[in-house]
C-alpha cells in the first residue's frame, strides 16, 4: 500500500511544506507553518527527517532568548516525534544584503557577514546531530558579464569553503558539505550551474574529501541535462553526499514539482539507480506544493512525493527481476560494458596485433528499443 516508514529515509525541508506560495507575480496563498507542527505532521506521514535553513527555524533579527526558545520548541517536537535532522543549510539569498550573492558578493563586508551567518548555523547543525551541510548559492551569479569577475568569484568561493572546512575540522564536527548546483533563477546565470561544474570545483579545495554534491533533479533538467546521468556521475566520483528529489518539465523556470511529477521516466531510472548503487543517504524532497493548493493540498503533495518514490522503487525492482529484461540486457550488451577493454596482462602491442572487420561489426544492432520498452511496460503497469 506504499506506506512510508522511517527506514525508507524520507526527509523534507521546512521550506517545502512551509512554502506560502509567494512567487514573482503572486502573493502568499497559505498561512505560515509552525516548524513544530511541520515536524509532527511529517512524522505522521512516515518521514524520518526534517531539514531547514537558519531562517526557517529562527526568525531573522531574533535575540538570544528568542533563538533559544525556537530551537527548544523544535527540539522537543523532534524528540516526541522521533524525527531526525540529517541536513541543515543557510539562507544566503533572501535578505537584500545578498542581492549580489553571499560568498561571491562584490562587497567584501557582505562576504564576511555570509561566513559568520553560516558558521553560527553550522554550530546549530552539529548540535542537532546533522551530518550534512548544504550550500545553495542561488544569488551567487550575474545578469551581466562586466559586473562579475568570474575568476575572482571562484577564488572567493574556494576561500569560503576552505575557511568553513577548516572551521568544521577545528571544532571536530562530524559534518560534510554538499554543494547544490543550479543553472539560473534567481540570478540570470548562477556560478557552478551543474553537477559537473561543482565536481570539478571541489577538486580545487583544500579538503576535497569533505565536500560532495547535492544534485536537485529539476535543476539538472533546467539545464537540459538528464538528472539520472548527473547523479550517476556524482556516485562514480563518490560524491553523492545528499540529493534533492522533485519534478520538472523541461527547460524553464524552477518548478519544484512533487517527486514523480514531471519526467516520470527519468524519475524511474533515478530511483532504479539510487536503489541499486547502494546510496544510503536521505531521500530528501525539495519541492513546492503548487499555489493552487491550500494546506490540505500541500500535505497531499508531500505524501505523494514519498508514495511516488515507493511505487517507482517497486517498479524498478520488478524490472530488474524480470527474466525477459535479463535477456534484453544481455542482447543489448549492457553487461559487456563492465568488462575491461584490455584483458589482464594484455599490452597495447596485443591490441595493435588484432583486427576488426568493421563493416560486419558495424552491422550489429544493439536492441535497446526492446529493453527500453520493457522498462516502459513496467512503468505503465502492463507487465
Ligand atoms: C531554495 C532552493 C533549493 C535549495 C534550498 C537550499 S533553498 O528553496 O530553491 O533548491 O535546495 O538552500
Ligand atoms: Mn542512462
Ligand atoms: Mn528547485
Ligand atoms: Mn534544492
Amino acid at each position: 500500500d506504499y506506506r512510508p516508514t522511517p527506514s525508507d529515509k524520507f526527509s523534507f525541508g521546512l521550506w517545502t511544506v512551509g512554502w506560502q506560495g509567494v512567487n514573482t507575480f503572486g502573493a502568499a496563498v497559505r498561512p505560515p507553518l509552525d516548524p513544530a507542527d511541520a515536524v509532527r505532521r511529517l512524522a505522521d506521514l512516515g518521514a524520518y527527517g526534517v531539514t531547514f535553513h537558519d531562517e526557517d527555524l529562527i526568525a531573522p533579527g531574533s535575540d538570544r532568548s528568542a533563538r533559544d526558545a525556537a530551537v527548544k520548541r523544535f527540539r522537543s517536537a523532534l524528540d516526541s516525534s522521533g524525527l531526525v535532522v540529517p541536513m541543515v543549510t543557510t539562507n544566503l539569498f533572501g535578505h537584500p544584503v545578498f542581492r549580489d550573492g553571499g560568498f561571491t558578493s562584490n562587497r567584501r563586508d557582505v562576504r564576511r557577514y555570509a561566513l559568520r551567518k553560516v558558521i553560527r548555523n553550522i554550530d546549530l547543525a552539529a548540535e542537532l546531530g546533522a551530518h550534512t551541510y548544504v550550500f545553495w548559492g542561488g544569488q551567487d551569479g550575474a545578469e551581466s558579464e562586466a559586473g562579475k569577475n568570474d575568476h575572482a568569484a571562484l577564488e572567493r568561493l574556494r576561500e569560503a569553503y576552505d575557511i568553513l572546512c577548516g572551521y568544521v575540522r577545528e571544532q571536530g564536527y562530524d559534518l560534510r558539505f554538499a554543494l547544490e548546483p543550479k543553472p539560473n533563477e534567481p540570478r540570470g546565470d548562477i556560478l557552478l550551474p551543474t553537477v559537473g561544474h561543482a565536481l570539478a570545483f571541489i577538486n580545487e579545495l583544500a579538503h576535497p574529501e569533505m565536500v560532495g554534491v547535492n544534485p536537485e533533479v529539476g535543476h539538472e533538467q533546467m539545464a537540459g541535462l538528464n538528472a539520472a546521468h548527473s547523479v550517476a556521475q556524482a556516485l562514480w566520483h563518490g560524491k553523492l553526499f545528499h540529493i534533492d528529489l522533485n519534478g520538472q518539465r523541461g527547460v524553464k523556470y524552477d518548478q519544484d514539482l512533487r517527486f514523480g511529477a514531471g519526467d516520470v521516466k527519468e524519475a524511474f531510472f533515478l530511483v532504479d539507480l539510487l536503489e541499486s548503487a547502494g546510496y544510503d543517504g536521505p531521500r530528501h524532497f525539495d519541492f513546492k506544493p503548487p499555489r493552487t493548493e491550500d494546506m490540505d493540498g500541500a500535505w497531499e503533495s508531500a505524501a505523494a512525493c514519498m508514495r511516488n518514490y515507493l511505487i517507482l522503487r517497486e517498479k524498478a525492482a520488478a524490472f530488474r527481476a524480470d527474466p525477459e529484461v535479463a535477456a534484453a540486457l544481455e542482447a543489448a550488451g549492457v553487461g559487456e560494458l563492465s568488462r575491461s577493454t584490455l584483458g589482464s596482462g594484455e599490452s597495447v602491442a596485443d591490441l595493435l596485433a588484432e583486427d576488426l572487420d568493421v563493416d560486419r561489426a558495424g552491422e550489429r544492432g544493439y536492441h535497446m528499443e526492446r529493453l527500453d520498452q520493457l522498462a516502459m511496460d513496467h512503468l505503465f503497469g502492463v507487465r
